[in-house]
């Protein structure tokens, strides 16, 4: 069953005032004014659709004719069902679930409503170079995940990924994972069927950490990220003492970065981060 770390949702945080990642500032929101059913009626949004997405790539949505989406149900291969339940639309339009963002349109996000992505959070106990495990100030075992840096934020980050029209969650996870973070795509035939041996085997068991709407920056009034984020863990460390981690597609680092009570990251991966430290540990961070 899923656990949902310290309420991710409860407000927006990162999807809300400021400057929208190479688009305009969003209209401000104060904290006070993110819930729908508080009254805003001097709310103006700014309304943005990023030129990417206006290209309508095939992940994108035609804003001219949103009114002939099947909102809130499977739309042929494009899964419109939120993890949150049913959301409204306005003028057939949706709206945010969790509030006001200060901007209307899709951003850089393609689709109206719920965009879907996954997240792998691969997990280890941190060893010396002796191969002793590492222990905190506390005396406890420090656990560390795969992070990649973010081509477009500059920040650290899960190796996570849209689920693409037709795919599934699982195989999502095993992607994403392998382009960012082992550089599948440029890896020799080879080596990446030995890539892919090793993440369906690691990949098998998994222990769900999350599931849900994320307060991701480029989120607005009408279209949100939400993912499933799963933990796959390497007890003893053995499969990643053969696979060396590699940055892949858009990431531009990635490291085995320790789970410390000051680790700030993208999105909502912070609380991701800290639910998986609980669910090994017992432990709050
Ligand atoms: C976040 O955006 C999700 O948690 C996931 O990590 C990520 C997916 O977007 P891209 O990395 O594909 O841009 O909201």
């Amino acid at each position: 069953m899923a656990t949902t770390p310290a309420n991710p949702t409860k407000i927006h945080t990162k999807c809300r005032n400021g400057t929208y990642l190479g688009g305009p500032a969003r209209s401000t929101v104060p904290n006070d004014m993110v819930s729908w059913v508080t009254l805003f009626p001097e709310y103006a949004p700014v309304h943005y659709t990023a030129p990417v997405v206006e290209k309508r790539p095939v992940w994108a949505d035609n804003a001219a004719e949103v009114d002939k989406i099947q909102f809130n149900t499977m739309d042929g291969k494009i899964n419109r069902i939120s993890h949150q339940g049913p959301y409204e639309l306005v003028n057939s339009v949706p709206q945010n679930p969790v509030g006001r963002t200060g901007m209307t349109g899709q951003g850089l996000l393609g689709r109206f409503g719920p965009n879907h992505a996954a997240d792998p959070l691969v997990t280890r106990w941190k060893k010396d170079e002796n191969g002793k495990r590492v222990k905190d100030a506390g005396g406890n075992d420090v656990l560390e995940f795969v992070a990649i840096k973010r081509g477009d934020t500059g920040e650290w980050a899960i190796p996570g990924g849209m689920v693409e029209a037709g795919d599934t969650v699982s195989l999502t996870l095993r992607k994403e994972f392998g382009e960012e973070a082992l550089n599948s795509l440029e890896a020799s035939p080879e080596e990446r069927t030995k890539m892919e041996e090793m993440l369906h085997k690691l990949f098998a068991k998994g222990t769900e950490v999350y599931r849900g709407y994320v307060d991701d920056p480029r989120n607005t009034d009408n279209a949100w990220m939400e993912t499933v984020a799963m933990n796959f863990h390497d007890e003893d460390g053995s499969v990643f003492d053969k696979f060396k981690l590699k940055a892949g597609d858009d990431a531009v680092g990635v490291m085995w970065k320790a789970i410390t009570p000051d680790i700030k990251l993208f999105a909502s991966h912070t609380d991701f981060v800290r639910t998986v430290y609980k669910q090994r540990t017992g432990r709050e961070l």
